[in-house]
């Protein structure tokens, strides 16, 4: 029995966009034959994955009737019964069509706006006939390159009335469903708003709706933005925001490189997956383990199915490595919090006049505390050890 074989209630899900991704990008066409979605789905399955997530128009084509709609989304309901496979989280395309050259939401010209809205209103009915409780938002081209052609407070304002909007939609048509919304720095804009998962925390706080709507941090956006996808995570757990999670590989300062989870960066990679999973002790994350990544433009199918195996897998492992660091007498040693009964009342709990006096009276040798080592690089290396399967060795 392989211990790290992905299950059902490991609840990993894919994109059809992931594992049917063609291997095309900038400089070159597509490596890969475009794959039926019956075809992945039945794949994934196999493969131990509990769900997979769609746009739109990985499913139904754009402009296709409403006739040949219900076609496709019968015959695909059918297959994912067979296959115990769920759709927990749906989005729309507002990026591919030349008609979102200049966004959708934030776009200049009303029309565009307008269309993207109906587009929305449409794919969110698609999703909830699915059984989706998540609905994504990328603003893939909401962003700009000749930044004069609108203020960017002109552009938040629009994306705030289009997401206030569609609240309005969902509770009047009684679904059950959340917005999780999606940060990326640039790309395939020079810069895109609300760039990081910081800026969609604030954001969220400024809309009418705000209790159903969270965010869905992806590890290569933060990690382009430089940033400790980490931290970005846990503040969003911390505010209950949390709603679903992209994960991928990405190294810092490039682009989207969207790489299987766990081929960058292991070490954040397993601080991640001990976050999620709580195993330090905080509340765990109880959505699915999205991955948004794809196989290296060098694989064929068999390739592809070896990329989606690793996301499961190395999650899985470093699932492991992070229980067992966890449960280290050693780690717990050396990050016990040791209470302090004169010192703990007066840090919580607000301000008081008397608190400030007894701060004042406190007596602190600055020096002496300053003096004291923490520890940190044991600490750091007994991770090491664990990530590497070698501690207690
Ligand atoms: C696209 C993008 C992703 C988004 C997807 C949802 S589509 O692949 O790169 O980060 O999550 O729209
Ligand atoms: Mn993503
Ligand atoms: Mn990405």
């Amino acid at each position: 029995m392989d211990a790290y074989a992905p299950k059902r209630s490991d609840r990993f899900t894919f994109g059809l966009w992931t594992v049917g991704n063609p291997g095309r990008d900038p400089f070159g066409a597509p490596v890969r034959p475009v794959q039926e979605p019956a075809t992945l789905v039945r794949r994934l399955a196999e493969l131990g994955a509990y769900g997979v997530n769609l746009h739109d128009n990985d499913l139904v084509p754009f402009g296709a009737s409403a006739a040949e709609r219900d076609r496709i989304v019968g015959e695909f309901k059918r297959v994912l019964d067979d296959c115990g496979l769920v759709v927990p989280m749906a989005t729309t395309n507002l990026f591919s069509h030349p008609i979102f050259k200049d966004g959708a939401f934030t776009a200049n010209d009303p029309k565009v706006r307008a269309f993207a809205l109906r587009k929305t209103m449409e794919a969110i009915d698609l999703g909830v006939e699915l059984g989706a409780r998540t609905y994504v938002f990328w603003g893939g081209r909401e962003g700009s390159e000749a930044d004069a052609c609108r203020d960017p407070r002109t552009a938040l304002k629009r994306l705030r009335e289009a997401i206030d909007f569609l609240c309005g939609y969902v509770i009047e048509s009684g679904y059950e469903l959340r917005f999780a919304l999606e940060a990326k720095p640039n790309e395939p804009r020079g810069d895109i708003y609300l760039a990081t998962t910081g800026h969609m925390l604030h954001f969220i706080e400024t809309l009418e709706h705000s209790q159903m709507v969270g965010v869905n941090p992806e590890v290569a956006h933060e990690t382009m933005a430089g940033l400790s996808m980490t931290h970005g995570v846990a503040q969003a757990m911390e505010a209950g925001k949390l709603f679903h999670i992209d994960l991928n590989g990405q190294r810092i300062g490039r682009y989207d490189q969207d790489l299987r989870f766990g081929s960058e960066d292991l070490k954040q990679a397993f601080l991640l997956v001990r976050l999620l999973e709580g195993t330090g002790g905080g509340e765990p994350y109880d959505g699915p383990r999205h991955f948004d990544a794809h196989a290296y433009r060098t694989e064929d199918m068999e390739g592809v199915w070896d990329f989606a195996g690793g996301c499961m897998r190395t999650y899985n492992i470093l699932r492991e490595r992070a229980r067992a660091f966890d449960a280290d007498p050693r780690v717990r040693e050396l990050i016990a919090e040791k209470p302090d009964a004169l010192l703990d009342p007066l840090l919580s709990g607000g301000y008081s006049a008397e608190k400030a006096h007894a701060l004042r009276e406190l007596e602190i040798d600055p020096d002496a505390v300053a003096a004291r080592g923490l520890g940190y690089e044991r600490l750091d290396q007994l991770l090491t050890e664990h990530l590497l399967g070698v501690a207690g060795a």
